[in-house]
């Protein structure tokens, strides 16, 4: 019984404790001071922040395959040369990003683990497959458009490591949406054959890009906490209107039509758009996107295949440590 009572007391003072911890976290959250690693945070703030960096770094990482799937037949040395450079730096942001998720506590091992077990997600976009040369052009104009959106304002996320590695990253995804929508000028300003495949192309991508930025407002799970604690600054609806208003004018400069005959332009100047088929996003996320199976496969080869780099990579550090060792105590 006295046991009991002091549990409760205890239990209680740690319940206390906690609370006022967790109001002096917000309110350095709303003073916009960046929380660091190895400050205090409540453990969801940790669980949310792993894992949207970790989806995120996924999504660089399998994001490579469909561009990937067209180096080798770009159509000149100068676009081959462009292609390579971008899947490249795609590859570098996963690195950074998976290095910021580390610094949360969780190891990249596990983190990758679960994408390639299929319990962590990675961006719906990456399911849907590269046909044609156009579709190159329209993943760099609209794929990384559409991430330059939502990432601009992660620059300035309340996590540091994380708005940190943004700030390169977004640099890069700049040159990545520029060298894809000159790609679509080439096009557009090429033979009818070519016009059209770089419509065939935007048809094709269009509602997968929306679908991007996340379900709607009201069925976001995380967006009310995550805009508390400022790692997101505007919610997934806000973000797809300013994508869809930048992006109109420069479809209307390539003469292409963007494949939403319902869309018009409100008195704000915002381009109201039709509504989404969100049954094809979940079936996506469910695993039965045109290339879900595909893109995991492709991961899990190319993880078996890197193994001997892994282990190489361990015997040296192992060595190395036991060299400094050895001389350390001499
Ligand atoms: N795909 O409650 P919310 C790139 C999930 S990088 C798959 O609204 P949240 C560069 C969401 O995770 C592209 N899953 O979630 C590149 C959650 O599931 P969970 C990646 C999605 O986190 C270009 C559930 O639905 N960018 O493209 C998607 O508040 C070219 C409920 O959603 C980032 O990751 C989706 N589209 O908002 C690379 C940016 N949307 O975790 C190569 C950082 C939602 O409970 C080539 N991430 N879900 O199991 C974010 O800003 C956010 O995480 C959102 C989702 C906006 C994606």
């Amino acid at each position: 019984m006295y046991t009991q009572a002091l549990n409760t007391s205890d239990g209680d003072d740690r319940a206390v404790e906690d609370a006022a911890r967790a109001a002096e976290f917000q309110a350095r959250i709303d003073q916009d001071e960046r929380i660091e690693p190895n400050d205090w945070m409540p453990a969801a703030y940790r669980k949310t922040l792993t894992r949207q960096i970790s989806q995120h770094a996924h999504s660089e990482i399998v994001g490579m395959l469909p561009e990937g799937n067209w180096i080798t037949r770009a159509p000149s040395l100068r676009r081959k040369a462009a292609l390579l450079a971008k899947v490249q730096d795609e590859c570098g942001h996963g690195l950074y990003l998976y290095a910021a998720a580390e610094t949360l506590g969780t190891s990249r091992e596990e983190l990758v683990d679960a994408m390639l077990a299929g319990k962590a997600k990675y961006s719906s976009i990456f399911n849907y497959p590269t046909l044609t040369w156009a579709d190159i052009g329209t993943i760099g104009w609209l794929v990384d458009g559409a991430a330059i959106m939502n990432q601009i304002p992660l620059c300035r996320c309340s996590y540091g490591p994380y708005a940190r590695a943004m700030i390169r990253v977004c640099k890069e995804e700049s040159f990545h949406q520029r060298q894809g929508f000159e790609i679509m000028v080439t096009l557009c300003r090429g033979t009818a054959e070519q016009k059209a495949m770089a419509q065939n192309a935007l048809d094709r991508w269009w509602w997968p890009v929306l679908m991007m930025f996340g379900p709607p407002d009201q069925a976001s799970q995380h967006g009310d906490t995550s805009t508390r604690w400022k790692i997101k600054r505007f919610s997934n609806d806000e973000l797809r209107q300013k994508f869809v208003d930048a992006t109109v004018p420069q479809a209307q400069f390539l003469g292409l039509t963007i494949p939403d005959p319902g869309m018009k332009q409100n008195e704000n100047g915002n381009w109201e758009y039709s509504p989404i088929d969100w049954e094809e996003f979940k079936q996506v996320l469910a695993g039965n996107g045109p290339c879900n199976r595909d893109r995991l496969a492709a991961r899990r080869k190319a993880h078996e295949e890197g193994a001997w780099v892994r282990e190489a990579a361990m015997a040296y550090a192992e060595k190395r440590k036991s060299r400094q060792l050895a001389q350390a105590a001499e």
